[in-house]
Order: structure tokens, then C-alpha cells, then sequence
């Protein structure tokens, strides 16, 4: 039975902006878009403006009419950045297995720690106080046996809150929910579900799981799966130690395929370089998009294990084709190489274009870990 921590900061940019300027805390602060615009929506609140039932994702006009006295700031990316990097350090000194999910929180698997750390409950409350005495910043754990599950613990009771759902009673925990607790189902399929009288999690069983799938198709077994209980338990590869990652988030959304390419094509160079650096060849190729509505998609691809840019750059690009289907902009895109094996398991001796490639590859490691990263450039395309 595996244990899994989600660690989720309360009001995150709020919270950040509070530490550049702590004369703004408890008041109705609001980071998003310039009212005087007209254009745009929150991007979040602080716990003192949703009393005045704003949010993240509402209009930036519709919140300035309902809360004119709040504090409205554009928000500074960096620091939060920044701060969210100095949770994750302070997160990996105690987690043996963690992913980033998103800026402000993460997946930890604490699976067998007990005799380490003590009972979950407590080691929890250490890790928030930690966050709070060192980063000082809030936020709310939520612990269970699967991912799902404490990902819903998390956001049960926030600020500053711990909730632990034991095994087994995943049912009861969830039975009294708001249907929409549940990750993944979102404003449209809410509505949906009302339709059908399904409000709280436990109205999902006057369906059967048949039905369900008849009417949401895949949507209606997932609901179903959720609502029962069952989620992963497993971390995602794309963020953990056994893996090396690159990503860039752009100032501005991007919508052309081709900068996005360019883009695709440095990482993976530099992700490459860093796996020849440690002598390793890697299996899975994994890509990361995440839109300007904050959408977040991996896929990812198991090939012959390699070192090879210009593979690793075909099958990224091949991926993100595949992937990259939507309308809107794109903010951030990003690239992993995992599921490892040492580099010299890789070469068949008879096969010469390989090996010459590879010397090509060692001596442009060579010279980079020499003279820089951008000292020679490979052509690959
Ligand atoms: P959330 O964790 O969803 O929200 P939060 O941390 O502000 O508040 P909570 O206490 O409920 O966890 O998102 C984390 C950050 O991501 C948030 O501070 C701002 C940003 N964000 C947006 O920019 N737009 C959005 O629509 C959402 C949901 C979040
Ligand atoms: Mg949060």
C-alpha cells in the first residue's frame, strides 16, 4: 500500500506577494490582470477577496465590481518561480520520490517512511511548519493512498490544513463531496452531471457504471473510477531524479509551430548533452506542453534506448505534433529523457554510422563541457 503526500501552497502568488510587501497581508489582494483594462481574469486571490466570492479564472471587471476596494497587482512570475524552486529544494531534503505537478504543488511518495519519520499525520505538520518558519509561505497537505485521493485531502481544508484519508475509507471521504471536488471534472461536465441530479459524489451511484459510459463515454468510467476511489499511486517520471529534464516558459503564448520547434530543438540538445555527460542512454522520450490557460498535457514515447539528438529531437517533435492540437497559445513546453541504461550497453560494434556518430558526440561534449554550451553548434536537421 503506497502513501502519497500532496503538498498544495494556499493563495500561492498572494502568499508570495505578501512576503515582497507584508503590509498587504489579510487584506483582499488580487493578482491578475489591470482592472483599468477592462480585459482579463484573476489569476488568484487572497483567502480575504473570496470572501467577496471572487476566484481564480473570473473576469478582472467582474471582480473590480464586486470588491473595488481590493488590492490589485499585475503579479512577478520570477519570484514565483523562484519560490516554488525553494519548495521543491526544501521538499527533496525529506521526500525520497517527488513530482511537481504544477507551480505550487507536489507529489510525494513517503511509502514505508513510517519508522523514519513517524506517523504520517505528524510528519506532515513538520513539513508545513518547515515551509512556513523557512519559506514562509502557507499551504495545505493532503494524505492518502493514491494520488487522486490526496489530491482532493489536499484542498479539503485550506488554508493551512491537513487532511489524512486512511486506507479504506476513501469511500466515506468522498461520499459527502461536491461532485466537482473531483480533479478533472470541470465547469462543463459539473453542469452536465447536474442534469442527471448528480450534485455529490454519492449521487454518481444511482448510475451504473455502464450507463455512465453510455452517456460521458470515457469521461462517465473515469467519474465512476474516481468516485469509487481508485487513482494512481505512482509518480510521474517527467519530474523525478531518475530522469532529466529541461523547460521553458515564454513571456509571451506562443502560437507558431516552428519557434516552438526551435525551442523543442535546444532543449533537447541540452537534455541530450546531459545524458551523454552522465554516460547514460535513455528509453523514453517525454514532452510537456502547457497552454496559456494553464492546461497541462505529457506524452511520451518508449524507443530503443539512445544518446542521439537527432533521434530524441525526431521523436520530441513527432510528440508534440501529435500532442499539440489545440487553438490556444502555449506558455511553457518541455522535454525529459528517462528510463535509463548505461551508455555502453548501447553499441553494436558492427554497426559503423553508430559509432561514428557517438565519437562526433564525445568530442562535442568534450569541447562544451570545455568552453561552454554554445562554444560548437550540431546540425541535425
Ligand atoms: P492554485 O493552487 O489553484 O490556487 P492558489 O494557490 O492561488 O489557491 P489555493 O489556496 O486554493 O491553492 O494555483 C496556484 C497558482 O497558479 C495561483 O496562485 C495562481 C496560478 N493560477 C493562475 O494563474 N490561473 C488560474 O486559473 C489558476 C487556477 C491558478
Ligand atoms: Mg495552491
Amino acid at each position: 500500500m503506497s502513501i502519497i503526500f500532496h503538498l498544495d501552497l494556499d493563495a500561492f502568488f498572494v502568499s508570495v506577494e505578501e512576503i515582497i510587501d507584508p503590509s498587504i497581508k489579510g487584506l483582499p489582494v488580487i493578482v491578475g490582470a489591470d482592472p483599468d483594462s477592462g480585459r482579463g481574469v484573476i489569476s488568484t486571490c487572497s483567502y480575504a477577496a473570496r470572501k467577496f466570492g471572487l476566484h481564480s479564472g473570473m473576469p478582472i471587471a467582474e471582480a473590480f465590481r464586486k470588491c473595488p476596494n481590493g488590492i490589485y497587482l499585475r503579479g512577478h512570475m520570477k519570484a514565483y518561480s523562484f519560490y516554488s524552486k525553494q519548495v521543491k529544494n526544501l521538499l527533496s531534503d525529506y521526500a525520497p520520490e517527488i513530482e511537481q505537478a504544477s507551480i505550487d504543488e507536489f507529489y510525494m511518495d513517503f511509502t514505508g517512511t513510517e519508522k523514519i519519520y513517524g506517523n504520517h499525520y505528524d510528519f506532515a505538520k513538520f513539513l508545513q511548519k518547515e515551509i512556513f518558519d523557512k519559506i514562509k509561505l502557507p499551504s495545505s497537505i493532503g494524505i492518502a493512498t493514491n494520488k487522486t485521493i490526496a489530491k482532493i485531502a489536499s484542498d479539503y481544508r485550506k488554508p493551512m490544513g491537513i487532511t489524512e484519508v486512511k486506507s479504506g475509507k476513501e469511500k466515506d471521504f468522498l461520499l459527502p463531496l461536491k461532485i466537482s471536488a473531483i480533479p478533472g471534472v470541470g465547469k462543463v461536465f459539473t453542469r452536465n452531471l447536474h442534469k442527471l441530479g448528480i450534485y455529490y459524489v454519492k449521487d454518481v451511484f444511482a448510475y451504473s457504471e455502464r450507463y455512465l459510459e453510455s452517456v460521458f463515454g470515457k469521461s462517465g468510467k473515469f467519474l465512476w473510477k474516481k468516485a469509487n476511489g481508485f487513482g494512481k499511486s505512482r509518480l510521474n517520471h517527467f519530474y523525478n531524479q531518475k530522469s532529466i529534464s529541461k523547460e521553458r516558459t515564454f513571456k509571451e503564448d506562443i502560437y507558431t509551430k516552428k519557434y516552438l520547434e526551435k525551442t523543442l530543438f535546444k532543449l533537447t540538445e541540452q537534455v541530450s548533452q546531459e545524458l551523454r555527460n552522465k554516460n547514460k542512454i535513455a528509453a523514453t522520450i517525454s514532452i510537456k506542453l502547457r497552454y496559456s490557460d494553464f492546461q497541462t498535457f505529457t506524452r511520451s514515447k518508449t524507443v530503443n534506448p539512445t544518446n542521439d539528438d537527432k533521434i530524441i529531437f525526431d521523436i520530441a517533435s513527432e510528440l508534440l505534433n501529435k500532442m499539440n492540437k489545440r487553438r490556444a497559445g502555449i506558455r511553457l513546453i518541455g522535454v525529459a529523457l528517462s528510463n535509463f541504461k548505461d551508455s555502453t550497453d548501447q553499441l553494436n560494434l558492427f554497426d559503423n554510422q553508430k559509432i561514428i556518430r557517438a565519437n562526433m558526440f564525445s568530442a562535442v561534449n568534450s569541447i562544451r563541457n570545455k568552453f561552454g554550451f554554445t562554444s560548437i553548434n550540431v546540425g541535425i536537421k
